[in-house]
């Protein structure tokens, strides 16, 4: 399938990319910027005239949409960027997917956050009522029931993706475990005394990137058209240990010290019934313990 991805730049795309194309595929690679010397074409999904041009043009057999703001604190912070970036921009996709190839098929990337956090007993089912706690949380549920409207309506050939967190080689500096690794290894060098944490008691699900790229694969070849998917591989971790496996991993005895602009009260998020995405055939390759080995390494040899 010659497969339209947008948001290629960030982290899951330099993964996906590669996934791709071992599968056979052929990735048309999109995001905000274009980067030449990565065939990086520019794509701006706020711009509407510009997704509908640029989906005229390739014609592709089907999307992964990525493009969109990830970092929670982000989101909260902008309001109105969330919205016109992962509910308008998503729609945008969409309409010009309808437009020009109606058959195509639409991958969207939502985020398992849609669950809320109040209900943490039991593992939540794609067909449970969403509960979205959060700004970010919020505008990918606003964007999901868009897209379900075009599904029903229209006939968009949508499949949904719900992951949970994902972390590995690669990911930006400001999400937890690559800001734990790059401060043990500064901490290592002896650039930093003490370590500042937030709160190392919430609790989160952290996949490895590569199962959950592995997973968008398998939907974009094998999904149910209108299906929704958990993916998770269910390590339900304090954050607490990502510090010292990732300390362990290191070499490092850590010293930390509490920041309060960190600390955010105690939560959890609720584990997923990952049953349906099982069903066609997935099952997570890399351990907890091989994910952090390999971010740590990767951030390691960073050179910042
Ligand atoms: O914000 P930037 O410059 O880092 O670019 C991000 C890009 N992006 C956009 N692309 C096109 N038009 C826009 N208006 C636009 N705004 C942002 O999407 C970045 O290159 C990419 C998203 O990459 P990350 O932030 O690294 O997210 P990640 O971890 O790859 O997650 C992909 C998707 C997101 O929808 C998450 O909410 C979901 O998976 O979990």
């Amino acid at each position: 399938m010659r497969v339209l991805v947008t948001g290629v730049a960030g982290f899951v795309g330099r993964h996906l990319l590669s996934s791709l194309r071992a599968a056979g595929h052929e990735p048309l690679p999109t995001d905000s910027r274009a980067d030449e010397s990565a065939g990086i074409a520019a794509l701006d999904i706020r711009d509407a005239g510009a997704v509908d041009a640029a989906i005229g043009r390739l014609k592709p057999d089907a999307c992964i949409h990525l493009a969109g703001i990830s970092f929670v604190p982000d989101a909260a912070r902008d309001p109105l960027a969330l919205d016109s970036i992962n509910v308008a921009g998503t729609l945008h996709v969409a309409q010009a997917l309808l437009h020009h190839v109606p058959c195509a098929r639409l991958l969207f990337i939502s985020t398992s956050q849609v669950y809320g956090t109040r209900n943490l007993t039991g593992a939540r089912r794609e067909s449970e009522p969403l509960d979205p706690a959060s700004p970010y949380a919020g505008s990918k549920a606003r964007a999901e029931a868009a897209l379900q409207e075009l599904a029903a309506h229209q006939n968009l050939n949508l499949v949904i993706a719900r992951p949970g967190n994902h972390t590995g080689p690669g990911q930006a500096p400001k999400f937890v475990a690559p800001a734990f690794a790059a401060a043990i290894r500064d901490f290592r060098d002896g650039r930093l005394t003490s370590i500042a944490v937030g709160n190392l008691d919430s609790e989160r699900d952290f996949s490895d990137v590569r199962d959950v790229v592995a997973a968008y694969l398998l939907l974009l070849e094998k999904g149910e058209t209108g299906g929704i998917y958990n993916i998770s591989s269910g390590n339900h971790v304090r954050i607490g240990t990502l510090l010292t496996e990732l300390a362990r991993i290191a070499g490092v005895t850590p010293v930390t010290h509490v920041e309060p602009s960190r600390y955010r009260p105690t939560d959890a998020v609720p584990t997923l019934d990952t049953t349906r995405l099982r069903a066609l055939g997935w099952q997570p390759a890399y351990p907890l313990e091989r994910t952090l080995a390999d971010l740590w390494r990767e951030v390691d040899g960073r050179q910042e």
